[in-house]
């Protein structure tokens, strides 16, 4: 078989009138700051950046050195290309704007730069999630309210796991891909076109952890999993729960399932665990263009009117029919109160 580089697919879509010249570009330039930061995570303790870079984020949370270091190859990378009006990061309060020296473009950039990152000290997959938007139009100096767009209006949206491989997952809104990255070429290579997620799957991931804490229609739903044959479901189900949402989803794009971070009393107040702009935006958009289903456990992520760059959501994703079950049975919960 013929191998496509992503700039060679990148070629077709723009010649299918899927993206334009600078979409594409952008995609190239953040393709090569992840291949950087794959460098950066294969060399583990021999390139002393793992461990804790003794600073928090402004969510509170401990940054990792390899957080800051992936947060700074892309803002570098994406600096100067001139596709971008502005940059908005997990690590960076504030939108980050081009500098004045750099041409400007037409698109906003959200990423994760490393996305279980507790994970990196015991060498398990992390991953980088991004979502592109088209910069308002007479905008010049892009604020946060400028990137407050619903995840239906993303133009692109992707995210590379670091893991014995390094893959990258993108859509453009015609289908979901998958590009593997050859070290010794150097290139992301195609390796799935056209992606699709089963409908139904017999496995789950979910911090079981927190079960005590979460909301009743939620014990319910795993409750019933959890019972098997010999439960309503009539069917065993499996578990897993890697703690790295990137590797979670990546199964789910490879063998099918359903990943959930609900509503628990711990987070109540913060409105969820993972973050919407960043996280379930774009995993939301990947696993819809794959057949998947990506809802809060009461709507769908996509429709969500967002009212903060660090808003947090609760996350249901993947295999459409086991959504739509855990998401009933919250709906129906509730019209019950
Ligand atoms: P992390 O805090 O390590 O960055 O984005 C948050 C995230 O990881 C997800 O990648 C992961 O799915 C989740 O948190 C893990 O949560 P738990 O610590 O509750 O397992």
């Amino acid at each position: 078989m013929k191998s496509i580089s992503l700039i060679q697919f990148l070629i077709e879509e723009r010649r299918a009138g899927y993206v334009n010249a600078e979409l594409s570009l952008l995609i190239e330039v953040v393709a090569r700051a992840c291949k950087r930061i794959a460098v950066a995570t294969n060399k583990g303790a021999l390139g002393g950046v793992l461990g804790e870079a003794g600073t928090g984020n402004i969510q509170g949370e401990a940054q990792k050195k390899l957080d800051v270091i992936s947060n700074e190859i892309l803002l570098e990378a994406n600096a100067w290309g001139g596709q971008l009006a502005a940059c908005a990061s997990e690590e960076m309060e504030d939108p980050q704007p081009i500098p004045d020296m750099y041409p400007k473009g037409h698109h906003l950039l959200l990423f994760d730069p490393l996305d279980g990152s507790s994970n990196i000290d015991v060498n398990i997959s992390v991953g980088t999630i991004f979502s592109i938007l088209r910069c308002p139009d007479g905008v010049t100096e892009p604020r946060a309210e400028h990137f407050l767009q619903p995840g239906t209006t993303q133009l692109a949206a992707g995210y590379v796991v670091y893991g014995p491989a390094t893959v990258m997952v993108l859509t453009f809104g015609h289908g979901t891909h998958e590009f593997t990255l050859d070290r010794e070429v150097g290139s992301f290579i195609l390796s799935r076109r056209d992606i699709r997620i089963p409908e139904e799957t017999a496995e789950f991931a979910i911090n079981m952890s927190n079960q005590r804490h979460w909301e009743a229609p939620m014990q319910r739903y795993i409750g019933e999993l959890l019972a098997g044959k010999d439960g309503p479901r009539a069917k065993d189900f499996n578990m897993r729960w890697v703690a790295s949402m990137v590797a979670d989803v990546h199964r789910i794009i490879t063998r099918g399932g359903v990943f959930f971070y609900p509503l628990d009393a711990k987070i109540r107040s913060k409105g969820g665990k993972l973050r919407l702009m960043y996280e379930a935006n774009p995993m939301a958009f990947i696993v819809e263009q794959a057949g998947g289903a990506a809802t809060t456990g009461r709507e769908r992520i996509m429709g969500l009117q967002p009212t903060g760059l660090h808003q947090r959501v609760p996350v249901f994703l993947g295999s459409k029919k086991e959504v739509e079950v855990a998401t009933h049975y919250h709906v129906e919960a509730d019209a019950a109160v």
